[in-house]
């Protein structure tokens, strides 16, 4: 399979000024006629290429004039005139038989499309890249009830409708839906006074669950208005939720479509995270229209571009919508969890890549949640007004175009009237940058030495910092230091209240009465930090810090060398640091949803990593029975203040998916799974019986999974959500994550062989398949079964649906950590798969990767 290089990027030879799609739906042989201008650069050539997949070519005219173009297995190439031309061709396309989902395919008798990155080929030919950019008017033939498209709806009668899309458009955004579909709508003014239509389209008998979906695409819009300026720009707004995605939602110009799991929600169907993703998916999406959309990539290198920035915008509004603090802290989670594993692994790549073989290949969360945190260090390294100038800079200045990350980068440098270089190293080169920090008291002045190790030279690193007083009162406020070389000095001046820069210190320092300094506060550099920190100063911040994120993460610490302690030296926790935990989850000043997350504990891949890192080899059954033994410790010394929390916290009115009542929620669930390890099942049996939403029931079922006592309740649970795939999903991901070692490989096993599972739907794949890849002591379980079906599963679906295939790969990305046994099976099952026949292009990239 051929490499695309960014260095060998070329503009295409023609602009298109106007597209006219007609398409003739039919299951099995869809008609797509079109009609494109093209009008000639300095540079064309002679000859155009166009992309095209998979198309059965009936006709093709230019100017009215039959050609025979010449077909390639990924195009054609045909003569054309010197001069603007008018391009006609017919195609034929089979929907019905097409199970990779990206182009025009059916989801449960549905029509929709999945354009992005490079699926409009495989509806008609076309220079399918995002740097073309024009007007399209679709026009769609069918008796189907419900015909979308782009823009603004023109005319629709008896079986057909039709489209205007004003905005140029490159064709990834290109969408269209047709089926029986039943909306509910909205209207919504723009700050511009536009009357905007909206509409969450699903099949009948959903409509029920589409309010939390809709409320949250008004909020988002009006938020968007009120924080950023930017305005809708059409007269309608539609989004539609199919059952059959790879991914999770597409923001395709005024017609979103989505994976119906990030749109239906109901109180007895999705739980708290559900509806909070929702929130986030809509904002994400509705967010693009402006950052992706408006303005859109020059090249699939730029993807960071749309995704960091908007996943920094979605970030934002969520903060406003729920708890800043708490979400800081899940977005560090996950950037540790999975971001910085992959930083740290034969998938390591900038956020702007600069080669691939397959771009869906690179939508990742170095691409997406990395990309976000450079544009969050931006704008703290600029401060609020000048990141609020230098974006509005980018929207007026290349709207309407397709843009680099220089580009971008280029207006914040403008307003910032400075050179800025040192920072864009983030976006080109891969790996997480390391940070010591050591501390030097004279008795006088604290003064840290900062130092950096990171790949492809220094990186501009904003450390929030802050001081703390022998009994964690804050002595000096939160201050942004800046590393821009490799090293740097930064003496406290508390005259001033200001930190310098200073040389090297020197001298005998002193330990009496030295501050603490709280370092990388609110997670402000994505980056490894090394602060020397003794068990005591770490209690100390965990007790005080007025930041909550440092508070957090200096409990985590703890309970991590905890962990630690017990996996590999079986070493008892230490009580004062269960003591402090119990102390934060009893403290009803603080954030229930700040508790739950202080009494989570870190993840089996977490330990393996941290292992790894120290260069010991981990053991995946000793970290699995470790984390048995911490919640044995944590329960036994914590089982009244948690029983008490259980009953204190128990509902007082109706569900309500708000930030409060998911936080309460979130901790009393907490308390639950842990007390259930010295009281059993009982409470939980209650809960899930009594409990009037899906949170509960859940977390309910998920302890009498782990405690084996749960038959009645999933028996029950699959009763009532048979028909309901969103619900029936979770009833098989959780039996394959409750369970414990190679019992995980067993169930999942078991679960493909059930009368539900449907190896054709992303979200049961990956509910039964993921769940199993992502249970590290099942997947990694010494007899090597995970292995092995992974990679059965993997060869079997890879020509059906080569994205999730490819998807299905990365678990294996850290393979090099395990023990020679395990490395040995790893690479003989990723060697399997490399070898299957006719293996997508996918799929081989993603092993090859992996194997290095
Ligand atoms: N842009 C889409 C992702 C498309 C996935 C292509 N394999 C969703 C999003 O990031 O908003
Ligand atoms: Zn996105």
């Amino acid at each position: 399979p051929r490499t695309t290089r960014l260095a060998d990027y070329r503009p295409f030879g023609w602009r298109v000024t106007e597209v006219h799609l007609t398409f003739r739906l039919a299951p099995g042989a869809t008609r797509v006629l079109s009609r494109i201008r093209f009008a000639p650069l300095d540079h064309a050539p002679a000859r155009m290429t166009l992309d095209g997949e998979g198309l059965t070519l009936i006709s093709a005219l230019i100017d009215g004039a039959p050609v025979s173009p010449d077909l390639t297995t990924d195009g054609l190439t045909v003569d054309v005139p010197p001069a603007p031309f008018l391009w006609e061709a017919e195609v034929e396309i089979a929907p019905e038989g097409n199970t990779a989902l990206e182009g025009l395919y059916m989801s449960g008798g549905i029509y929709c499309t999945q354009c992005e990155a490079e699926g409009f080929r495989r509806i008609t030919y076309y220079p399918d890249r995002p740097d073309v950019m024009a007007p399209f008017t679709v026009r769609i033939e069918s008796d189907l009830p419900v015909l979308l498209s782009n823009g603004n709806p023109t005319g629709s009668g008896p079986g057909f409708a039709e489209w205007h899309d004003p905005w140029p458009k490159p064709s990834y955004l290109f969408a269209l839906v047709a089926g029986n579909l039943v909306a509910t709508s909205a209207s919504f003014q723009t700050a511009e006074g536009r009357d905007v239509e909206l509409n969450v389209w699903v099949r009948p008998g959903d409509e029920g669950r589409t309010g939390y979906a809709l409320d949250s695409l008004i909020r988002s819009m009006r938020w968007d208005e009120d924080r950023f300026g930017r305005v809708y720009d059409l007269d309608v707004f539609n989004i539609v939720a199919v059952d059959d995605f790879n991914a999770g939602a597409m923001e395709n110009k005024g017609l979103n479509i989505f994976n119906s799991k990030y749109v239906l929600a109901s109180p007895e169907t999705a739980t708290d995270r559900d509806f909070e993703g929702i929130e986030a998916v809509v904002a994400h999406e509705y967010f693009h229209n402006w950052t992706g959309n408006r303005i859109t990539c020059r090249d699939w290198f730029q993807l960071c571009l749309k995704e960091g920035l908007t996943v920094y915008r979605d970030q934002e509004f969520t903060s406003d919508m729920r708890s800043r603090a708490v979400k800081r802290i899940e977005d560090a989670l996950l950037l540790r969890a999975a971001q910085f594993r992959e930083d740290a692994g034969p998938l390591a790549h900038p956020p702007r890549p600069d080669t691939y073989v397959e771009i869906n290949n690179f939508y990742t969360v170095t691409v997406y949640e990395k990309g976000a945190e450079v544009v969050r260090m931006l704008a703290s390294v600029l401060g609020p007004e000048t990141f609020a100038t230098g974006l509005e800079l980018y929207f007026a200045r290349h709207d309407g175009h397709a843009a680099t990350i220089e580009e971008f980068f280029a207006c914040f440098q403008e307003v910032a009237g400075d050179t800025l270089d040192g920072f864009a190293r983030w976006w080109t080169e891969a790996g997480t940058p390391r940070v010591t920090v050591s501390r030097h008291w004279d008795g006088e002045t604290l003064t840290l030495s900062v130092r950096q190790e990171t790949l492809g030279g220094p990186r501009w690193i904003p450390l929030a910092v802050g001081l703390l007083g022998p009994d964690g009162e804050e002595i000096a406020p939160t201050t942004l230091l800046t590393l821009k070389d490799t090293e740097a000095h930064w003496r406290y001046v508390p005259s001033t209240a200001t930190w310098e820069t200073c040389s090297a210190p020197n001298g005998q320092p002193k330990t009496d009465g030295a501050p603490l300094p709280s370092i990388n506060r609110g997670f402000s550099a994505p980056v490894l930090l090394e602060a020397g920190m003794t068990d005591a100063e770490r209690r100390l911040i965990f007790g005080h810090d007025t930041d909550p994120f440092n508070r957090w993460d200096a409990g985590r610490q703890l309970i991590r060398a905890g962990f630690i302690g017990l996996v590999t030296e079986d070493r008892e926790p230490d009580p004062e640091t269960l003591a402090a935990m119990g102390r934060a989850v009893r403290d009803d000043a603080l954030d229930p949803a700040f508790r739950a997350l202080v009494m989570g504990l870190p993840s089996d891949d977490d330990i393996a990593q941290t292992l790894a890192e120290a260069g010991r080899t981990p053991d995946p059954d000793l970290i699995e029975t470790g984390r048995e033994r911490l919640r044995e410790a944590i329960a036994a010394l914590l089982a009244g203040d948690l029983r008490r929390l259980y009953a204190d916290l128990a509902p007082v009115g109706p569900y309500r998916p708000d930030a409060d009542g998911a936080g309460r929620r979130a901790l009393r669930c907490a308390a639950l799974s842990c007390l259930s390890v010295v009281d059993g099942p009982d409470a939980a049996r209650a809960l899930y019986s009594q409990a009037d939403n899906m949170t509960e029931r859940l977390a309910a079922l998920s302890v009498l999974l782990r405690l084996g006592a749960a038959e009645d309740a999933l028996a029950d649970f699959h009763a009532r959500w048979s028909r309901t795939p969103d619900v029936l999903d979770k009833w098989f991901a959780l039996q394959v994550g409750s369970v414990k070692g190679s019992r995980a490989v067993e169930t999942a096993l078991r679960l493909t062989r059930h009368p539900d599972f449907d190896w054709r739907r992303p979200n049961r794949v990956r509910s039964v398949l993921g769940t199993m890849l992502r249970h590290h002591a099942g997947f990694h379980s010494a007899d090597g079964a995970g292995y092995k079906v992974a990679a059965d599963w993997i060869v079997r679906l890879d020509p059906a649906n080569p994205q999730l295939a490819a998807g299905l790969t990365s678990p294996f990305q850290t393979w090099r950590r395990y023990d020679g046994d395990r490395q040995g099976m790893m690479r003989d099952a990723l060697e399997r798969i490399a070898s299957a026949d006719g293996l997508s292009r996918d799929t081989s990239e993603m092993v090859g990767r992996i194997l290095g």
